[in-house]
């Protein structure tokens, strides 16, 4: 039973960090050997200490002959920083529990190495609702390639641009603050080149007065027609960092992320883009922003995925929808999402 609160207050305190590549979000909690809470800490990004050896600092001594809880199984590697299995076995930790297995290549194999040491370890409890807090993360590390969402603005009637290409604004300004929101969370924000060249877009995260978010994801341009992109395209400011993929091949292009640590794609479109990569299975989400507008001509949000009958229509599951100032978000799995973990 205490098993369980703990952890659970681990997720709490994992929660408390930002939800940004490409790491994970990780609680831990460490209690002295008298079960007294002497130590709390949660990872608070990339390059900054691991939530255990948050913990493990702020117990001190106390943490000697104590249990460390853990929403993540500790990291064995030296990374961006020293191994946390290590860390826990050197401050004389006697017991960690852990809700899930580390399903990073690079970093597992902690528990192994504490049950080496002597160390008591308790796992698998919990360990869905450990997942679900990293659930782009967990995607791409099991799978080894990113989780994409599709984004898409369109009118009621499926439009993205009126017939003369314009397309500026379908949706309001609540729908657009969410969107940058959920931009700032990936590691990529990803179009084809067919919307630069006709949009061209900056593909930054800004504030409601235009400003810039401090951390800013890799922009991605894939397609042929890359060579096109002239020098001075807004996405190709040095407001972020920007990368220009020329392949028609969207498995090749999430290989070459992954690689790059890219967890989480955002892929807003064009039509050509995401009929590409939901052919070939790889849209995990679709987030649709409807406003309340026809428009009856126009370019539609999706191209053409060779479907000519009823019986081939492509069906999602509805996870969430929300009215956002006049529009109204809708979220929608193309299906379910139960990748099988390897370790
Ligand atoms: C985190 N925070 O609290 C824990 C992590 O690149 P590094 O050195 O920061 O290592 C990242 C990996 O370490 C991460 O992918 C995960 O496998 C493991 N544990 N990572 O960012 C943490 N405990
Ligand atoms: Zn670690």
């Amino acid at each position: 039973m205490r098993d369980v609160l703990m952890l659970r207050r681990t997720f709490a305190l994992a929660a408390q960090g930002p939800q940004a590549d490409p790491n994970p979000r990780v609680g831990a909690v460490i209690l002295d050997a008298q079960a007294h809470v002497a130590g709390e800490g949660f990872h608070g990004g990339a390059g900054t200490p691991h939530a255990e050896a948050q913990a493990l600092a702020a117990a001190g001594p106390a943490a000697r002959g104590g249990t460390c809880y853990v929403s993540l199984e500790p990291c064995n590697h030296t990374g961006r920083t020293p191994p946390c299995a290590q860390a826990l076995i050197e401050a004389g930790i006697v017991r960690v529990v852990v809700a899930s297995r580390d399903p990073n290549p690079i970093a597992r194999g902690g528990l192994e190495t504490l049950r080496r040491h002597g160390v008591e370890v308790v796992e698998g409890l919990l360990a869905q609702e450990s997942r679900a807090l990293n659930r782009e993360w967990s995607h791409a590390l099991i799978t080894g390639r990113p989780f994409v969402t599709w984004k898409f603005a369109s009118t009621l009637d499926g439009r993205v641009a009126a017939a003369d290409g314009t397309s500026r604004w379908i949706t309001g300004d609540a729908a657009r603050a969410d969107v940058h929101a959920r931009r700032a969370r990936c590691g990529a924000v990803m179009v084809g080149t067919g919307t630069v060249l006709t949009d061209d877009p900056a593909l930054t995260v800004r504030g409601p007065d235009g400003e810039l978010a401090q951390r800013q994801p890799l922009r991605v341009v894939m397609g042929q027609r890359c060579p096109q992109i002239r020098a001075d395209a807004r996405v190709r400011s040095d407001e972020a960092p920007t990368l220009l993929l020329p392949t028609r091949d969207p498995a090749a292009a999430l290989a070459e992320l992954a690689a790059r640590e890219v967890r989480h794609v955002f892929c807003e479109g064009g039509p050509t883009l995401a009929a590409a990569l939901l052919r070939e299975g790889l849209i995990d989400e679709v987030v649709a922003y409807l406003a309340p507008a026809l428009l009856g001509a126009g370019a539609g949000s999706l191209g053409d995925l060779g479907i000519t009958t009823i019986e081939d229509t492509v069906r999602l599951i509805p996870t969430d929808v929300t009215q956002l100032g006049r529009d109204i978000r809708v979220i929608a799995t193309p299906r379910r999402h139960t990748p099988k973990e390897s370790c």
